[in-house]
């Protein structure tokens, strides 16, 4: 059986990436559901739904677990989904939380993220769970998810959206960002050089690909065959397929499998 990874897009394949390098020999089954994204802007209600959706459609599969790479879904749904799942079901705020955690030296943290998830405070009380008293800076940057699916991450103009951006999290002396939502990591480059040498990024991609890997284990879950051949990944998603694919096969260097269904 597989492994399930879901997102609004292609945010979910930083995570993705991190699962093949981490755990080879496991197979990923993977859900974008491109149709609808952004989540960003969307009510809790919406994205629960959506989120249910999707992991009504994965539960046909044979999965042994899944892993909600969606940080704005995580905020609203990872109880609902757990609920509707009787495999292990993992988010990516706790993972993110974690990590910042682990290498922040001064305790002053940054969280962008959409606003669904900024709205949530998700990060806020996860990071304050660990220590109440750590600083923590919230901010919304809905400009960045509609620019990584549209691919042109690279253009110059792309350099001016994330500046704007980032703008307001400039002089607080951040020495630590998360970037708390799956899609960012595809732009990492420009956000660091915009936040400067002084402020270390996060993403949640590492730390929830090495939970996964700890779940399966104990569970005595981990496949324990050869590396999984690249063909047998399969990748659904919603919407059109052209740009999806484009930007997956790019960012995990290899040709994929990708179908496109309704939900
Ligand atoms: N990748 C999703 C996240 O981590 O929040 C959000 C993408 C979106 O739909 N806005």
């Amino acid at each position: 059986s597989a492994i399930g990874i879901l997102d609004s897009g292609v945010g979910g394949l930083t995570v993705a990436r991190e699962v093949f390098r981490q755990l080879p020999k496991e197979r990923v089954l993977y859900f974008g559901d491109t149709l609808r994204c952004p989540y960003g802007p969307r009510t809790p209600q919406e994205v629960r739904q959506f989120t249910l959706d999707i992991v009504h459609f994965l539960a046909r599969l044979p999965l042994k677990a899944l892993v909600i790479a969606c940080n704005t879904a995580t905020a609203v749904a990872l109880q609902a989904a757990r609920e509707q799942f009787s495999i292990p079901v993992l988010g990516v705020i706790e993972p993110g939380a974690r990590a910042a955690i682990k290498v922040s030296h001064q305790g002053r943290i940054g969280v962008i993220g959409t606003q669904g998830t900024v709205r949530s405070s998700a990060y806020e009380q996860a990071l304050k769970r660990i220590d109440s008293e750590l600083f923590v800076l919230s901010h919304a940057c809905p400009t960045l998810v509609p620019l990584v699916e549209s691919g042109n991450g690279f253009s110059e103009d792309a350099k001016r959206i994330v500046r704007h951006a980032l703008a307001p999290l400039k002089g607080h002396e951040l020495d630590t960002l998360i970037l708390g939502c799956t899609h960012y990591p595809l732009i990492a480059d420009l956000i660091g050089q915009e936040m400067g040498e002084e402020t270390t990024l996060i993403s949640s991609a590492e730390e929830t690909a090495r939970e996964l890997s700890t779940v399966l284990h104990h569970k005595g879950l981990l496949a324990d065959g050869s590396r999984f051949p690249t063909g047998d990944h399969h990748f659904f998603i919603s919407g059109q397929p052209a740009s999806f694919r484009r930007i997956a096969e790019t960012w995990l260097g290899r040709p994929l499998e990708v179908e496109q269904v309704s939900l």
